[in-house]
C-alpha cells in the first residue's frame, strides 16, 4: 500500500474510533437520562417500605441526616445517640437490582462531629464513604449501581470508625433480586446492636460513651432496635395465625455475633448472611456476624407469644429481648397440655 493511502486509512480508523466512543458515551448517558426518577420509601424499624415492584430499574433518591441527639437506651437511661434521620437503627431503606441509587446525606448543622455512608451494598472503595464524608451543615450526594441482590447493612466510616458506629449510625438496605421476593403477609426490621458504657448496666441517667469497654468487646447494653424493650409490649410485633411472616434481622455489633432465633418458632426459610439465592431450610437458630443480615421466614400456626432472643442467652438480661405477639385460633393438633386423665399410661 502507498505511504499515502496509509495515512488516510490510519485517518478513517481514528475517525471511527472517535464516533464509536463518543456513541458509546451518548448511549450510556441516554441510558442513565431515561431511567425514571423516584423518591424513596423509608421507613423506621420495626416498618419495612412496600416491595419495590418494578420490572425495570429507576434512579431512586434516598435522603438521609446524621443527626446527634439525647435519647433513652433503657428506662430512665438517657444516651447520646449519633442517628441517621433521628433515629436508632437508621431507615430501611428498598431498592432493586440495577437500581441507580442516589444518596443524599446531610449533616445536621448541630452535629459536632464528622459523618459518612459505608453502604455494603456499594462496589467501590469505601462502600462511598469517601464520597459522603460531610462536615456539620453540609450535604454530599452519590449515585451507585445495586450491582448485587441481598440484605446489606450500612454504617457510618468517619474516624473513629468503631465509636460512630457503636453510637447508632447504622441501618439495612434491601436490594431486591429481579422479580422481587416471595410475597408474605408482614414483613418486620430488626436490628442488633451493643451500646458500650462508662456506667454499669442499669445506671440512671445520661451515659458516657466507652471505648475502653468497646476495645474489651464487654458491653453493658445489648438490644433490638436501638433500645432495651422496644419490641415489648406496646412495641411487640404482631401478627396472625395463618399469616408468612419474614424478619429482615441486621447485626450491626459493633463486636458480637447474633445467634438469632424465636422461642417457639423454627425458620421455614433462611436467607444466611443476606443472600438472597437459594435459603436453607428448618433453621432452629441462624448465626448473624456483625456488619451483616439475614432474612427469616415462617409461617404461623399457633397463637401466643413468641419471643425474639440472641440464644447467646445472657444477652436477654441486658436487653436482647423481644415479642412477636399472634393472635387468631389455637391449634392443639400442634401443641397443648394434657390432663391427668388423657396421659400415655405404661
Ligand atoms: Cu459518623
Amino acid at each position: 500500500m502507498h505511504p499515502k493511502q496509509l495515512h488516510i486509512l490510519a485517518i478513517l480508523i481514528f475517525l471511527l474510533l472517535i464516533a464509536f466512543g463518543i456513541g458509546s458515551w451518548l448511549k450510556s448517558g441516554r441510558a442513565e437520562a431515561s431511567l425514571e426518577t423516584i423518591e424513596a420509601v423509608i421507613t423506621h424499624a420495626p416498618e419495612v417500605p412496600p416491595p419495590v415492584g418494578r420490572s425495570k430499574p429507576a434512579r431512586v433518591v434516598v435522603r438521609l441526616e446524621a443527626v446527634e441527639l439525647i435519647g433513652e437506651l433503657a428506662p430512665d437511661v438517657k444516651y447520646e445517640f449519633w442517628t441517621f434521620n433521628g433515629r436508632v437503627p437508621g431507615p430501611f431503606i428498598r431498592v432493586r437490582v440495577g437500581d441507580q441509587v442516589e444518596v443524599h446525606l446531610k449533616n445536621s448543622e448541630k452535629s459536632k462531629n464528622t459523618h459518612t455512608v459505608d453502604f455494603h451494598a456499594v462496589t467501590g472503595p469505601g462502600g462511598g464513604a469517601n464520597h459522603l464524608m460531610v462536615e456539620p451543615g453540609q450535604e454530599a450526594v452519590i449515585r451507585f449501581k445495586a450491582l448485587n441482590p441481598g440484605l446489606y447493612i450500612y454504617h457510618c466510616a468517619a474516624n473513629p470508625v468503631p465509636v460512630h458506629i457503636a453510637n447508632g449510625l447504622y441501618g439495612l438496605i434491601l436490594v431486591e433480586p429481579e422479580g422481587g421476593l416471595a410475597p408474605v403477609d408482614r414483613e418486620f426490621y430488626v436490628m442488633q446492636s451493643e451500646f458500650y458504657t462508662e456506667e454499669e448496666l442499669g445506671t440512671t441517667g445520661l451515659q458516657a460513651q466507652s471505648s475502653t469497654k468497646g476495645m474489651m468487646e464487654r458491653p453493658e447494653y445489648i438490644v433490638f432496635n436501638g433500645k432495651v424493650g422496644s419490641l415489648l409490649e406496646s412495641g411487640a410485633l404482631k401478627a396472625k395465625v395463618g399469616e408468612r411472616v419474614r424478619i429482615f434481622f441486621g447485626n450491626i455489633g459493633p463486636n458480637l455475633v447474633s445467634s438469632f432465633h424465636v422461642i417457639g418458632e423454627i425458620f421455614d426459610s433462611v436467607y444466611r448472611e443476606g443472600g438472597v439465592t437459594e435459603p436453607e431450610h428448618n433453621i432452629q437458630t441462624t448465626l448473624v456476624p456483625a456488619g451483616s443480615a439475614s432474612i427469616v421466614e415462617f409461617t404461623l400456626q399457633m397463637p401466643g407469644d413468641f419471643t425474639l432472643v440472641d440464644h447467646s442467652i445472657f444477652r436477654m438480661m441486658r436487653g436482647a429481648l423481644g415479642t412477636l405477639h399472634v393472635e387468631g385460633h389455637d391449634n392443639p393438633d400442634i401443641l397443648r397440655k394434657i390432663n391427668e386423665k388423657e396421659r400415655s399410661k405404661p
